[in-house]
């Protein structure tokens, strides 16, 4: 990868840390009405992963994706403002953090584990009718690849060469479940074989991994040459939600061997080892802080979703 390209996803690692980290100060506040799942220490998923969809095709994200939606090209104001229930939100302030949509960007997210599998099998569908070079990925955790969608959702894309890259983000814990006492295979990837699908697994923090796996498979998939599930394993540095009691399924220890290999660090050291000077990266990211701030006051400032507009999506009259 050549470093204007690593500089790129850095930048935008760099940002989706920061407006996390910015998330869970609002949601402390209570300035985030919905749910929230903090990313932190999986940015080089999104940023290898979202950042190389173009516009037109679709995402389709879970209950922990406004960081997935940020690297797509959603802008941080109109996700921010989803957050915190304003009109001006993706989805007019009304889906929240966890089930908002973004038409525009061709952004879908739910909050019901694993159902998007078999959607992005449909979105893939349609496109393959249509002849278009559009192409589906869609991103889900370890738990949603113990659903039953996961199976119905891969075996049909898989079976009739759909253009979708299926993400499962390996994060190590579904809620306070670890991975290895509720999955009965290792590698996950290993489940691709059911399907006749290559075994793919990348080291999740490293942002070119990532990036250079998710290439071949959209390459493949605007080709015509069908589905690629791909394992990205990082690891969730935060609890699940705010206020999580983590010491039930995981020890501090545990945490802080994983924070050493946090997925910027290791870029930012790659990038340093190939000639880039520190000032510069850190300059980026003074401008990233900076315009995190004007974006928060700038959401501070706008009305929020009023009750008339969460009704126009109700079908029955409320008069009835
Ligand atoms: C069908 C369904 N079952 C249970 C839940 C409750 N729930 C919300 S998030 C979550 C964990 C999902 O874990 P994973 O898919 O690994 O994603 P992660 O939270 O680790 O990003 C669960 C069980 C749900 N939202 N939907």
């Amino acid at each position: 990868m050549n470093t204007v390209t690593q500089l790129t996803l850095y930048n935008k690692m760099v940002l989706l840390r920061h407006f996390d980290d910015m998330c869970r100060k609002l949601k402390m506040e209570d300035l985030i009405w919905s749910g929230y799942h903090p990313y932190t220490g999986q940015e080089a998923v999104a940023a290898g992963c979202c950042s190389q969809l173009k516009q037109d095709d679709c995402l389709l994200g879970n209950h922990r994706s406004h960081c997935h939606a940020v690297a797509k090209g959603t802008s941080v104001r109109a996700m921010l403002a989803e957050m915190m229930g304003r009109q001006s939100g993706v989805s007019g302030g009304l889906g929240g953090a966890m089930q908002f949509i973004h038409a525009e960007n061709n952004l879908f997210c739910g909050s019901i584990v694993g159902s998007n599998i078999p959607l992005a099998a449909g979105m893939g569908m349609a496109f393959k009718d249509q002849q278009s070079h559009r192409v589906v990925m869609c991103m889900f955790g370890d738990g949603g690849s113990n659903t039953g969608s996961f199976h119905e959702g891969l075996n049909l894309a898989a079976l009739w060469k759909l253009p979708v890259i299926y993400i499962l983000e390996n994060n190590q814990f579904a809620e306070a479940m670890p991975v290895a006492e509720s999955v009965a295979c290792s590698p996950l990837s290993k489940r691709a074989r059911s399907y006749d699908l290559e075994e793919i697994t990348v080291d999740g923090n490293d942002v070119v991994a990532v990036y250079n796996a998710v290439a071949r498979a959209i390459s493949k998939a605007r080709a015509g040459e069908g589905t690629s599930l791909i394992e990205v394993l990082t690891y969730r540095i935060r609890g699940h939600y705010m206020g999580d009691p983590e010491e039930t399924y995981r020890t501090k220890e545990e945490v802080d061997k994983w924070k050493e290999k946090d997925p910027i660090k290791l870029c930012r050291s790659q990038l340093l080892a190939n000639g880039v000077a520190a000032n510069e990266l850190d300059e980026m990211e003074s401008m990233i802080v900076k315009e995190l701030h004007e974006d928060k006051s700038w959401v501070l400032q706008q009305p929020f979703a009023t009750f008339e507009q969460a009704v126009r999506h109700v079908w029955i009259p409320l008069e009835q």
